[in-house]
């Protein structure tokens, strides 16, 4: 076992620190090493009090995730932290970084905690699709009260250390940069009053209140149902917190566990730490190591205010990143500022941000309807009319302007990038930077890398999306690159199964029952059918609801019909509509039940990801699925498209293509790589 602790003595206080890079995660050895210290410490008669710390950038961040598919090997967490809480030593936490989950659960086993001005704490196993299971749910609502801790652990949020100092999650709040210093400090301190050692086990002050009574749960599952949906470790939480009241501690502290044990075998809590994993593995580029230069991004330039464009502005301002925002006529130009003002000031008015920020933000703003004074910002992205030629007069306009080592980005959905490039005299300086909408809101940044594109300005790319807060997610250049790519054949679908009589509610119904916030159709009402049908010359159901004026929610209803509330119903014209385009184009109609409908919707989704890997334009699985995670919401704890391809079995995937391509025809033509995977038993 390597040594990854330190043991020193200062008079009579003994710092016990673990080293285990990157992040202190509690894994077994690092469970051994805490076990070591505080016996070495027990030992040592001149020792009055321990201070339990971390080195590197953080206290433990919690339980290593990457053991939980492993069998467990002792000492367990909560072994380790029954011993901490048996120590007849005062105890101390030293905290500093992120202690999160088995983290901050390990030093509420201490009878105090000092941390540094910076630390967050939290319980954020919900996001693993967890519940803290080494006496988080019955040790935090004896701290914080239950209104609080359901508030806490339901969210995972990660809490400052000033409020964690006003709930009494720290005791105190370290004075300088020196936090073992002041916890020593702290420590003779103790010993010389005698202070009490505090376990938070033995208190219930907090929760008496509300011991056998379930309405203050109820109240927060009916507030948050919306919320909620689907997420199954948010039911084991809440009734986990509950029994923090109704139980003593060490009874609690069983049935923790069991809730816990139940939801770490569940196929959703597999998903989850997928995604935890594959959100961070989507940075790493096989070809450009994170020792790639990078160039610097201190002001952008961005060509088009209209939706995408100012939503795009806003991402940069929010990181205090100064913006040029061009357009070609005044009052287009004044009409995309006025946007984003008022969605700031949307913000304002929720008490989500000050006039202060909002005035700050706005002042990052330069407008512009002259190409020159873009000359000298660091990167320049275009968000104007998705069209080939245009996109390409643009790129020829600021390659005559753009300084030189400036990255020109496209915000194109479909384009061919290779082919905007050469119009310039840089293609190594060009990229994609495809944001999705709402831009200042979906987290999904896919940074597409053309042909020619320079590694360092790819590297860029991946970087900044971080400074924007998004996610990066790699893709070769090819028709609708990944997200856009992969899902559109769900809408095809969509269509087909609309034509061949299949009630459009249902439709709405199995994607929603599956886990996305909303149906195809209802989808499609709410962005407008005349936007979704903009560039189609053929008669469709949307053409015909379009020319009739009914343009969705925003205009005389869809497919649905809206009232005041909303609440939608089927439109009765809708279904003619749909009767009559069917008829003309000779579809009959076809039955089928909700699994098939499911099926027919996305496992063409799996399929497409298939020919997307094969192709190159992904580097791996779990790109897609983070792209359709986070770009088109797909259900977290269902790991996106392929994670949950191979939770089904390719080969029953593969079957079900194959009777659907017999009944259906080609665009379900299962992908050779598929076929090649099942074949070989592999899975994505
Ligand atoms: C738990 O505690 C259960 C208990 O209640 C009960 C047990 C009985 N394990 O994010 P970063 C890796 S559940 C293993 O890029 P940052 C991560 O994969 C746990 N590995 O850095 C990455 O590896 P790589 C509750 C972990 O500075 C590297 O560390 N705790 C873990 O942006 C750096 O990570 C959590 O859910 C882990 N727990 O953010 C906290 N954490 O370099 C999860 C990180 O190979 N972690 N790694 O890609 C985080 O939220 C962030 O990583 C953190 C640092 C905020 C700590």
């Amino acid at each position: 076992m390597a040594n990854l602790l330190t043991y020193e003595v200062h008079d009579d206080v003994a710092v016990v620190t673990i080293d285990s890079p990157p992040v202190n995660a509690l894994g077994f050895d690092v469970r051994q090493s805490i076990i070591k210290g505080f016996e070495k410490a027990a030992a040592d008669a001149d020792v009055q009090a321990i201070i339990l710390a971390c080195k590197g950038r953080t206290f433990f961040a919690g339980a290593d995730i990457r053991e939980f598919g492993a069998a467990p090997k002792s000492p367990l967490l909560p072994e380790v932290i029954a011993l901490i809480e048996s120590s007849p030593k005062l105890t101390i936490a030293a905290l500093h970084g992120t202690p999160l989950g088995g983290g901050l659960e390990t030093a509420l086993a201490c009878h105090y905690r000092v941390a540094t001005a910076d630390t967050r704490v939290g319980l954020p196993e919900v996001k693993l699709g967890l519940l803290p299971g080494a006496g988080g749910t019955q040790k935090l609502p004896r701290l914080v009260g239950i209104p609080a801790a359901l508030e806490i652990i339901t969210s995972g949020r990660q809490i400052k250390s000033a409020e964690a100092l006003e709930l009494g999650l720290v005791d105190k709040l370290c004075s300088g940069d020196d936090l073992i210093k002041d916890s020593i400090d702290f420590a003779k301190s103790l010993i010389a009053q005698d202070a009490p050692r505090l376990l938070v086990c033995e208190r219930n002050e907090k929760t008496a209140e509300h011991k056998g009574k379930s309405d203050i749960y109820d109240a927060f599952r009916e507030k948050n149902a919306r919320r909620f949906r689907g997420f199954k470790s948010v039911e084991n939480i809440i009734k986990s917190i509950q029994l923090s009241a109704d139980l003593p501690y060490d009874q609690g502290l069983k049935r923790e566990r069991e809730l816990f044990t139940e939801l770490q075998q569940s196929r959703d809590a597999a998903a989850q730490q997928y995604v935890f994993f594959s959100e961070r593995e989507t940075s790493k580029i096989p070809d450009i190591p994170k020792t790639t230069a990078v160039r610097t991004i201190d002001s952008v330039g961005i060509i088009g205010a209209g939706t995408m464009g100012g939503g795009i502005a806003m991402n940069f301002l929010n990181a205090n990143i100064p913006v040029t925002l061009l357009e070609q006529k005044q009052d287009a130009l004044e009409h995309g500022i006025s946007v984003i003002k008022k969605n700031y000031q949307r913000s304002v008015n929720s008490g989500r941000m000050t006039e202060q920020a909002l005035e700050a933000r706005m002042a990052l703003i330069t407008p512009s309807l002259d190409y020159t004074d873009l000359s000298s910002v660091d990167l320049i992205i275009e968000a104007v009319f998705e069209t080939m030629e245009i996109k390409k007069d643009v790129f020829r306009k600021i390659d005559a302007i753009a300084k030189p080592g400036c990255i020109l980005a496209s915000n194109t959905s479909y384009l061919d990038l290779n082919e905007i490039a050469e119009a310039t005299k840089r293609p190594q300086d060009v990229i994609g930077l495809h944001f999705f909408s709402p831009a200042n809101v979906m987290n999904l940044l896919e940074v597409v890398r053309g042909d020619k594109s320079d590694k360092d300005v790819i590297n860029t790319g991946m970087r900044l999306a971080k400074t924007i807060g998004k996610t990066p997610v790699l893709s070769r250049v090819g028709w609708g690159f990944i997200a856009n790519r992969v899902m559109k054949v769900r809408g095809y679908q969509t269509d087909n199964l609309i034509l061949q009589g299949v009630n459009p509610e249902i439709i709405d119904k199995v994607i929603y029952d599956y886990g996305f916030a909303m149906g195809p159709i209802a989808m499609k009402d709410l962005v407008g059918l005349d936007v979704l049908g903009r560039d189609s010359t053929e008669r469709t159901v949307e053409s015909v609801l379009v020319s009739m004026d009914r343009l969705g929610q925003k205009k005389n209803g869809g497919y649905y019909d809206y009232d005041q509330n909303r609440q939608r119903t089927l439109s009765p014209v809708a279904i003619e509509v749909i009767q009559q385009v069917a008829a003309e184009k000779g579809i009959e109609a076809v039955a089928a039940d909700e699994d098939e409908i499911l099926a027919r919707l996305l496992y063409p989704v799996i399929n497409e990801g298939a020919k997307v890997l094969d192709e190159g334009i992904a580097l791996r699985s779990c790109d897609i699925d983070i792209a359709c995670i986070k770009g088109y919401n797909w259900p977290v704890y269902k790991g996106g498209p392929m994670f949950w391809a191979n939770t089904i079995g390719l080969e029953k995937v593969l079957t079900k293509l194959r009777e659907f391509e017999q009944r259906f025809g080609e665009a379900f033509t299962p992908s050779p790589y598929l076929v090649r995977l099942v074949e070989e038993g592999k899975e994505f």
